[in-house]
Order: C-alpha cells, then structure tokens, then sequence
C-alpha cells in the first residue's frame, strides 16, 4: 500500500512518531492508502518553516502572491477529474458533487488572486489640519489551518487563498478522514511553485497535531471548521490567537402554501440528501404550512425511495455512503431517539445491508420542534417535517434552535419573502432555492452557535489579515487629538 508523507519547509518527509494510519474507501470499507502520524515535534518542525518563511512571503508583492494563486487555479482545473475521482473515493461523495467541489477550490484561488490586487484599507480625513489618516492590513503571522472532511478540497481551498494573498505562512492540519486530498492539494501548491515552507502539511489526531496547534504559543490564527464541540474547545484552549470558527447548522426549508410545490421538493431533495446530508448547510428540517403537508409528503417519500444508493463513481448514483462506521452509528441513533421522541418514521430509518457505510435516506413527520431530531445536528440523511399555521409560526420554528447557518423559504409570495428575509437568524437566506449552494464572491458563514461571526468566501481576507490604523502628520508641529482642535 502507498505510504504518503508529511510536507514541511517543501520537503516530504516522515513524521518523527514512526507511525502511520490508514484512510479507507467509504464504499468498500477498504484501505487506501497509508498517512503519517504527525506529532507534536512535526508541528513545531513546521511552525519553524513556516516561521522562516513568513518575512520573504509577506514582503512579496500582493498582486504577486496572486499569480501562485492563480497557477494552483490553472493546475486544479487541469487535474479536476483526477481530484473529483479522489474525493469520490477518499470521501464518498457522487461524481457531480465531487467536481463541484473541486470547483469551489478552483473558484476561490481565482477570486483572491484578485485580491492580491485589492486588499483595500481605507482613508479618512483627520480631525486636525496638516495630517492624513488610512488603514492598511498587515498578516497575522503563521496560522494553522483545521479541516474537515466534507468538501476535503474546496473547505482547505478556502482558507489556504486568503491565508496565502494576505501574507500568512501556513501549516495545515486536514481531517484524518481525507488525507488523501489533503495531499493531493499539497502536491498541486508545490507544482504551482509556491516557495518551500510557506504552507506546511501535518496529518494525524486532533489530539496530538490539533491540540499541538491551538496552544502553541506563537501561532497567531486558527481557522477551524468543524463540530461546535470542538469549536469550543478551541475558544478555551487558543488564547489569544484570533480564531474563526464555521461550525454546525440545523438549517430548515420553510415551505408556504403558496410555493411551487414540485420546485420545493427538488430543493428539498437536494438540500437534505446532497453529500448524503453531511454538509453544514444541509436541510436537516422542513418547515411545512399544514394545507400543503400531506401533498408534500406523498411527493416527497416517492422521490426519496427512488434515490439509489450506491458507488459514488458510478452514473446512477444518486447518494454515496456516510463517511465512517461513528456516522452510521451516529444517525442509526437520531433514528431510534426521533421514534422513541414519538415522531412517525415516513422512509428510511434502516442501516444498509453489505460493505460500505451506507444508510437509507430517512424522514420523520409529525416532529415536535423541541424534539432532539429537530435540534441537534446529524450530519448524515435524516429530515424532520415540523408543520405550522403561517408565517409567524414558521419563522419562530426556523429560529427556535441554537445554530444559525443557512436558511431557505419557498413562496410566491412577496410579503413571505421579505418577512423571512429579515427575520430568519442565518448567515444564509435562500428564496425560493435548497440551503446549499453558496458562492464564493459572496460571504460564507453563521450566526448564533454556527461560529463566532467570522465569514469566509469574499470576506476571507477579514479572517486572515489585521488592521493597521496609520497617521501621517505633515504639520511640523506637535499636534495633539482632542486638545488642538480649535
Ligand atoms: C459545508 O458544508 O461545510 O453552500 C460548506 C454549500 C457549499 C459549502 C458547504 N458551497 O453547501
């Protein structure tokens, strides 16, 4: 079995543990490949590259930095069947999702490439004569990048573009479920010629690397995305270092009575099983008007019992397996507890037989929006249909839980849409589209529980970069704020 390394200061190399651990084929439950198992020392070997690196990184020209990014754009784009092909197999995700998220990577790099150019800060006039005011950003220093396994190209691509056109040099932890990819990316930066030590590839356990890179004392920035567990952790563990952290979602659909109804359970459809329901942005709950459930229902459970199960490499795929035997169990237990709750189980429900971590697509109705399967996230297959009377009532069950990601409504109604537009706590709203689906020009991120306000995507540079306030004073004299001002 091929053996990967780790990447530290543009070398591939062993970790100082002698250890490795093995990523499997969610579909097959057989190993791919074998990753080292970093420790503490790697991390410290590659602070120590990253901290060497950083003064000839960030005094290199913006505009500059953006022609590395922009060469990772051109080769991912040359490499995205390969790369769509690895997270297929690696994470389990269908064919069309896997390119889409090679796409998003592809997207990003393009996009702060520009920002290389842009990196505004800005400029004001002084209270005092004879003097000028600006801003302008400075990098944080080196940052650690925490990754999860879902979007195992685009979620790295995401934060390694701002971090790279702001300045920062890197080291990047991804999720154990994915190293693969995580390689994969590593080896197309170093194709593009980034120079060595400026992004750093450790693999191993949250525990060791992870908990290595939250308290080391000089790394200056965390960027995790991730469980609102370990979200948390790192707020209590971190210090001082500025943190963002994207963390879960329980995003609902609302669906009004005046909606297109067969356009809502496409969005449903899409929202709720896309990636097998494993993305923060998934719909893991439907907000139904009562005049239009029953119809929903039916419409709904036919559809759903006619996706296919199945190899994500394969055409006829309509949903890839979980990404683990914990996510199986994980959902199998939501099952149990959403009857044991009392809600009606309308589809699904079952582990699936043979290899392979496969579970059926699973609705429950009649859910209470206080139960457990309407409050918690899952992160696999399985929606709640919660019913309401109107708007009013619909808004405060799409509220009345801790996360606020994304949110969508589907209504034809103008006032419907405003009202929810305004309303919903999310990061995200979507009218009259799934819950998934974000682009990266635009910010990416959530409210409430989901994180602690950074966003991603077009806001990225906000997470990657401080704010350094200038005063020039071209009076030749003393001046003092406050004082001479007359
Ligand atoms: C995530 O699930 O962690 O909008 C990110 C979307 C994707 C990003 C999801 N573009 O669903």
């Amino acid at each position: 079995m091929k053996s990967y390394k780790l990447y530290i200061n543009g070398k591939w190399v062993s970790s100082s543990s002698k250890k490795t651990f093995t990523s499997l084929n969610p579909s097959t439950q057989k190993p791919i490949a074998k990753f080292q198992q970093g420790n503490e020392k790697d991390v410290d070997r590659a602070y120590f590259a990253a901290k060497s690196a950083f003064e000839s990184w960030s005094s290199t020209p913006a505009p500059k930095r953006g022609e590395f990014l922009l060469e990772t754009a051109r080769i991912l784009r040359k490499r995205k069947q390969e790369l769509g092909k690895c997270i297929a197999l690696e994470m389990g995700k269908v064919m069309p999702e896997s390119l889409g998220d090679v796409q998003e990577a592809i997207d990003i790099f393009e996009y702060m490439a520009g920002e290389g150019r842009r990196l505004f800060g800005i400029t004001t006039p002084s209270e005092l004569r004879n003097k000028f005011c600006l801003t302008t950003r400075m990098p944080l220093g080196v940052v650690a990048l925490i990754t999860p396994w879902n979007f195992p190209i685009a979620i790295p691509a995401w934060k390694l573009a701002p971090a790279l056109i702001c300045g920062n040099t890197i080291i990047f932890k991804p999720s154990s479920d994915t190293p693969l990819c995580a390689t994969k990316l590593i080896e197309i930066l170093e194709e593009a010629k980034i120079p060595s030590g400026i992004v750093n590839l450790i693999t191993g356990s949250g525990n060791i690397v992870g908990n290595r890179l939250i308290t080391h004392p000089k790394i200056r920035g965390i960027s995790f995305t991730g469980s609102r567990a370990t979200g948390l952790h790192i707020t209590q563990n971190a210090g001082l270092k500025k943190i963002g952290l994207e963390l879960g979602g329980k995003n609902a659909i609302i669906v009004m009575n005046d909606a297109d109804l067969d356009l809502a359970i496409e969005g449903i459809l899409w929202g709720a099983f896309g990636t097998t329901g494993q993305r923060c942005t998934a719909a893991s709950r439907v907000i139904v008007h009562k005049k239009i459930r029953r119809k929903l229902e039916s419409k709904l459970i036919k559809r759903t019992k006619k996706l296919k199960l199945g190899n994500p490499l394969n055409k006829n795929t309509d949903i890839g397996p979980l990404i683990n035997q914990k996510a199986i169990e994980k959902t199998h237990r939501y099952t149990k507890i959403g009857i044991n709750e009392g809600a009606k189980l309308l589809c699904g429900g079952k582990i699936a037989n043979g290899k392979g971590f496969f579970y059926h697509p699973t609705i429950f109705t009649n859910v209470n929006p206080k139960m457990k399967i309407a409050q918690e996230e899952i992160f696999g297959p399985l929606l709640s249909i919660i019913t309401v009377k109107d708007i009013n009532e619909a808004i405060n069950v799409c509220n009345s839980i801790s996360y606020g990601l994304s949110s969508s409504i589907y209504t034809n109604n103008i006032k419907n849409a405003f009202k929810a537009i305004e309303k919903i706590e999310a990061g995200i709203v979507y009218i009259n589209s799934s819950t998934i689906g974000s682009e990266v020009h635009l910010p990416f991120g959530g409210v409430k529980d989901t994180g602690n306000g950074t966003r991603e995507g077009s806001l990225g540079i906000e997470e990657f970069s401080e704010i350094k306030t200038v005063y020039i004073d071209y009076s030749g004299k003393l001046q003092k704020a406050q004082i001479d001002i007359s």
